[in-house]
């Protein structure tokens, strides 16, 4: 992209314009990397300043069963496998135990499909959760999750959700999401919930007052142009249903997946980086950008804070999803190796609660 092109994007920019999805394929395309950031940075200090955000939080996945079994995905089993598990509430108390003790402030539960746990067994979770921990924040199922929910029970998405809020469902993660393209999804998860039912049930939970994340899985087989698309997608849909707390960009792990001999080799630095500004600047209605450490590392996800990111998501513990196809970051961070990394980008962490409130600053 010409300097040009560049300038006069950042003037749409610093009038709070949307950007049009040509402006997204240039800067995607820039050889000007650092120029695309420093925009990206600008639009993220206006909103945050130096504030970057993390959450003592910890990941549960209650099951790796899962009927849908996407190619992209290393996670899933079909049953009858040595590695297969599904915990019983119980275990689940337990871990949730563990997250109490280390002063979690936030749950965040995803799992997959199970074959054969009912209805009730999900709301079950949900509210034994809240009854053991109600101080805990209880961020749950994916879009997918829901869909499913509402197939397996034959009830509206609008009603799952309202009981699920009832058992203590406080937000929900932004997985599940993919790319919103249907070439990309015939061939890579063609059982998965569609990109429109994924925006509606979004738009549903924030209708009902169920805050969201939102999510996009890169470097695959999907183009510029398709992300651009989603991007926008997102975009929009915040504009109409107001609720998206944070967009997180999930950097493709190839090993043990269905797709790892077919040439695909994971995401480079460039890439991680330019994702994260392009979404920044592409989403101006996004609250916030986090750059996910375990799927980027520790050092991509330190420079992204320079790069639009001002959210490092959180102490996680117990991540099995990207470790499963080959993350070799740690499966979890204390809170004060996430406070070195924030430090030592220059920045002023704040230790967050689930919905952004500030729990602590260090200045
Ligand atoms: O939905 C699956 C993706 C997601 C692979 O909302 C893979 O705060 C990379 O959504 N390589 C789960 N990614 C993770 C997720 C998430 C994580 C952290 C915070 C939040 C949030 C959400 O991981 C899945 C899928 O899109 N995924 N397989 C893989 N091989």
């Amino acid at each position: 992209m010409d300097s040009d092109s560049l300038r006069l994007i950042e003037k749409k920019i610093m009038r709070e314009e949307p950007l049009s999805k040509e402006d997204g394929i240039k800067l995607f395309t820039s050889k000007d990397l650092l120029g695309v950031g420093e925009l990206a940075n600008a639009v993220r200090e206006r909103l945050h300043r130096d504030d970057t955000y993390f959450v003592v939080n910890r990941h549960i996945n209650p099951t790796n069963l899962c009927v849908n079994r996407c190619r992209f995905c290393a996670f899933f089993r079909k049953g009858g496998e040595e590695d297969a598990y599904a915990l019983t509430i119980e275990e689940i108390l337990e871990r949730g135990r563990e997250a109490q003790l280390q002063g979690a402030k936030e749950l965040h539960i995803v799992g997959g499909l199970h074959p054969s746990w009912p209805y009730s067994f999900y709301l079950d979770i949900v509210r034994e959760l809240k009854k053991a921990f109600p101080e805990i924040h209880v961020k749950a199922y994916t879009a997918v999750e829901i869909d499913h929910l509402s197939s397996i029970s034959g009830k509206r998405v609008e009603e799952v959700l309202e009981e699920l809020k009832e058992a203590g469902l406080d937000s929900m993660p932004g997985g599940g999401a993919e790319v919103f393209s249907m070439r990309v999804r015939r061939v890579l998860c063609p059982k998965k919930t569609p990109p429109d039912r994924w925006l509606q049930i979004h738009a549903a939970a924030h209708d009902l007052g169920i805050p969201t994340n939102a999510t996009m899985l890169y470097g695959h087989i999907e183009t510029i142009e398709e992300r651009v698309d989603h991007l926008i997608a997102l975009r929009e849909l915040e504009e109409k249903h107001p609720g998206f707390l944070a967009f997180v960009s999930l950097a493709f792990h190839p090993e043990n997946t269905g797709i790892e001999l077919e040439g695909v080799y994971g995401t480079t630095g460039r890439d991680d980086l330019v994702t994260i500004a392009v979404a920044r600047l592409i989403m101006h209605n996004m609250p916030h950008i986090k750059s996910y450490w375990i799927m980027l590392g520790e050092k991509i996800a330190q420079t992204a804070l320079w790069f639009g990111s001002d959210d490092l998501e959180g102490t996680v513990v117990d991540e099995r999803i990207t470790h499963a196809a080959g993350a070799t970051s740690p499966k979890g961070l204390s809170k004060e190796r996430i406070l070195k990394v924030i430090r030592d980008a220059k920045r002023v962490p704040v230790e967050r609660d689930a919905l952004y409130n500030e729990v602590k600053r260090y200045e």
